[in-house]
């Protein structure tokens, strides 16, 4: 007698059948229904008591951490597979649920490398808001296909009481929006593919907590009308679920609509390796990656890293894109540059990470043994590491904290480190010698989760400082040429600086052109150099890009310029993490090497002496070049009923705001306004206080701009006092 297959092995069948398998995520502005949708889709396919999915009060079965269930949003990234039959085929959906809070949007980007098609939820009532724009940018710009499911239809009917023409109407409005940001943001040749379209079912709308789901094409096929739809909130509760269940199943029509029009690996990795993969595509490696071949060599890449609490073991969760990955099999870490055995690898059965042993490309797993930060690419040999993700924005809120009792101090550094790793948004600065370390984030909430978890889940009993604001540290124009010397007199180092060029600036930011020191002939970083406007001489004196700051060598026929030029990049680095002002990161700098004196005798000129030299000229170059103080201010969007504008205005300009745009609509009003992220901490419960409650914001960009010189003295004295750094220093 034949014996039941388990869940497990169909997962682990499907999984190697890659036109039937499809990586995706859910991506949204904060609340929209993402999380909702997930448990009910798990539930459908038998992972979890049908009764509790989606039931905020219960718990979402995506949440994994108690902060998540306290404060009733997502804050990591789950990932999720489930099997789903479509015209009598079997298709394995790996999912990953992300957050909306835009502190940890960096799940986002990490999650975007891992799949390949996004089911992007919208409000009904509150339509394409600032952070639904941003997850429509962090897709594209892996090459990531999204379709629309318009979500909360239930508060169109139970709230706004509209009929079936306004219904359709609705529809009509948020799907033509969405299409319009396609057409504003896709490279040109997806614009037109990657529209949405209302009638071949890659919309749809319903409400992802009732768990009811419905496209044009499934409303045709079943004679279900928009009437019908509004008599669904006049019946009581158990025949709506019961109308639901049969006539607008929720996973169905979404997973349909997954299935139909979101691309398997096979078809996707054809055009989103030659644009997240910049090595050589006629390579062996380069086609099993375009191929997404079994038999090609191994490229695994890893998105997420987490920690067990208890035994400490990390679990990398990523994608295979190429080759067939095996437990003890030996690998190579192209950034951390090491190699490691792979000790376990594990697919997600629902939400729950299972062992397997072995699976093939074109599928989002984890791997445990080998200890990698997310962006790492993982190969049999060293080969063309991926691109390096990007994320959207940097720290710009920091705090001190430390430990309550001395003797945890061991154990808080070593917990720092698994925090960054965890969460690379997350900067981690370690002061062995005080113990005062410093972590910097997004933004306030993203602060208070780490911190919390490092009390409540990795117990150690920390104090923090209040939340301040890190600031950039940019020149003004081009410096003279100044000189190092060294300690001992006998090497000298002339620097210049200048403004880096808007372009180039913003292919580093773009992630257009890749940071790293540049070694060899690096034929595609000049080509993308000239395009940007550089001459190709000054392409090939290129050095490092570093943060968004670039070193330059200028000396020509240097005999010994190969053994310290990466002391000079050390140092290079040293100044842009902390320039002559206030010790802040720089800002989009050019530094120049122009020319140099060295000592015959290598001895003479170690680091010792190079450091400090290079500081030196550099820093001094800086203050030539007019030094100023940047600081991080943020584009927001602010929404509340209109009767409190006038309150809402004052807290504004309380806060040195500058309004940007208002829109009246009815009875509500919608404020773009620009604000300094220092004015900014307390922001949330200053504007529930004025609007009683009423009012939200969503942060729509972030950018540094030059602090007021009225401050700017102010806050460096403020910055150097709390340093502890001398005059002279
Ligand atoms: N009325 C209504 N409420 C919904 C619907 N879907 C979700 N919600 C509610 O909206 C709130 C947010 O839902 P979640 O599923 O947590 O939203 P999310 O997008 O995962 O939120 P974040 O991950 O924190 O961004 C909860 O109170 C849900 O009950 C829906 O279809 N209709
Ligand atoms: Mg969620």
């Amino acid at each position: 007698m034949a014996v039941k297959e388990t869940q497990l092995e169909k997962i682990k069948r499907i999984s190697s059948i890659r036109k039937n398998i499809r990586n995706i995520c859910t991506s949204a502005h904060i609340h929209h229904g993402k999380t909702a949708m997930t448990d009910n889709l798990l539930a459908a396919s038998g992972y979890m008591a049908a009764k509790y999915a989606g039931d905020l009060d219960q718990g979402m079965a995506t949440w994994q951490h108690a902060d998540e269930q306290e404060r009733l949003l997502t804050v990591d990234a789950a990932n999720v597979s489930m099997v789903h039959d479509f015209h009598g085929e079997e298709y394995l959906i790996n999912l990953i649920d992300t957050p909306g809070h835009v502190d940890f949007s960096g799940n986002v980007t990490r999650a975007m490398r891992a799949i390949d098609g996004t089911i992007i939820l919208v409000c009904a009532v509150e339509g394409i808001m600032p952070q639904t724009e941003t997850v429509i940018k962090q897709a594209l710009r892996e090459r990531v296909r999204p379709v629309l499911f318009i979500n909360k239809f239930d508060r169109l009917i139970k709230e706004l009481k509209i009929n079936s023409e306004q219904m359709q109407e609705r529809l009509i409005k948020i799907f033509n929006d969405f299409n319009n940001l396609i057409e504003r943001i896709a490279e040109p040749e997806f614009k037109e593919k990657w529209k949405v379209n209302i009638n071949d079912g890659s919309v749809i709308f319903g409400s992802a907590r009732d768990n009811w789901a419905l496209s044009v094409p499934f409303m045709k096929k079943k004679g279900i009308t928009f009437k019908d739809i509004l008599k669904l909130y006049e019946m009581n509760e158990e025949e709506r679920k019961d109308w639901c269940w049969k006539n607008a199943p929720l996973y169905e029509v979404v997973l349909d609509m997954v299935v139909k029009h979101l691309p398997n690996p096979l078809e996707a990795q054809k055009y989103r390796i030659p644009k997240i993969w910049k090595g050589d595509l006629e390579s062996e490696f380069g086609k099993g990656l375009l191929n997404c071949d079994p038999n090609g060599k191994i490229a695994f890449v890893i998105t997420r890293v987490v920690i067990d609490p208890r035994a400490g073991k990390e679990v990398c969760a990523g994608r295979l894109f190429s080759g067939t990955i095996k437990e003890g099999a030996e690998v190579w870490l192209n950034l951390f540059k090491r190699r490691q055995r792979i000790q376990q690898v594990l697919i997600y059965n629902g939400i729950k990470p299972e062992q397997i042993g072995e699976i093939g490309p074109g599928n989002v797993l984890a791997i445990a043994g080998v200890s990698g930060e997310a962006g790492e690419t993982v190969t049999l040999d060293e080969e063309t590491p991926f691109q390096e993700l990007k994320h959207l924005f940097e720290p710009v809120v920091t705090e001190s904290i430390e430990a309550k009792k001395s003797s945890d101090l061991p154990k808080l550094i070593e917990v720092l480190r698994t925090v960054q790793k965890e969460d690379p948004t997350i900067k981690v600065e370690i002061d062995e010698e005080t113990g005062q370390h410093l972590i910097s984030g997004l933004g306030e909430l993203h602060l208070e989760i780490v911190v919390n978890r490092i009390k409540t889940e990795k117990n150690v009993e920390v104090l923090a400082s209040n939340p301040i604001v890190v600031y950039r540290e940019a020149i003004t124009k081009e410096s003279r040429t100044f000189d190092g010397k060294s300690p001992n007199k006998h090497n000298i180092f002339f620097m210049e600086v200048e403004p880096l060029e808007d372009e180039v600036y913003e292919a580093i930011k773009s992630g257009d052109i890749s940071e790293g020191r540049i070694k060899k002939k690096n034929e595609v970083l000049w080509k993308k150099l000239q395009e940007l406007g550089v001459s190709n001489e000054e392409a090939r004196q290129y050095r490092e890009v570093y943060k968004n700051c670039v070193l330059q060598d200028r000396t020509k026929g240097e005999v010994h310029i190969g053994e310290i030029i990466d002391m000079v990049c050390d140092a290079f680095e040293q100044v842009v993490e902390a320039g002559p002002l206030a010790r802040e990161p720089c800002l989009r700098m050019k530094v120049k090497l122009v020319d140099i004196k060295l000592h015959e005798d290598a001895i003479h000129r170690g680091p010792a002496q190079v450091y400090p030299a290079v500081r030196t000229a550099i820093r001094t170059a800086m203050e030539d070049a007019k030094t100023v103080l940047h600081e991080p201010v943020q584009i927001l969007q602010i929404e509340a009923p209109l009767k409190y504008m006038g309150e809402v205005t004052n807290l504004v300009q309380s806060k040195r705001g500058q309004l940007l745009n208002v829109d009246q609509e009815l009875d509500a009003v919608t404020m773009r306004v620009k604000m300094p992220v220092a004015e900014m901490i307390g922001m949330a419960g200053d504007l529930r206080g004025a609007t009683e409650g009423r009012g939200n914001f969503s942060l729509v960009d972030q950018m540094f701009e030059r602090t007021p010189t009225e401050v700017q003295e102010k806050v460096i004295r403020q910055i150097r006092n709390r340093k502890g750094l001398a005059e002279n220093e």
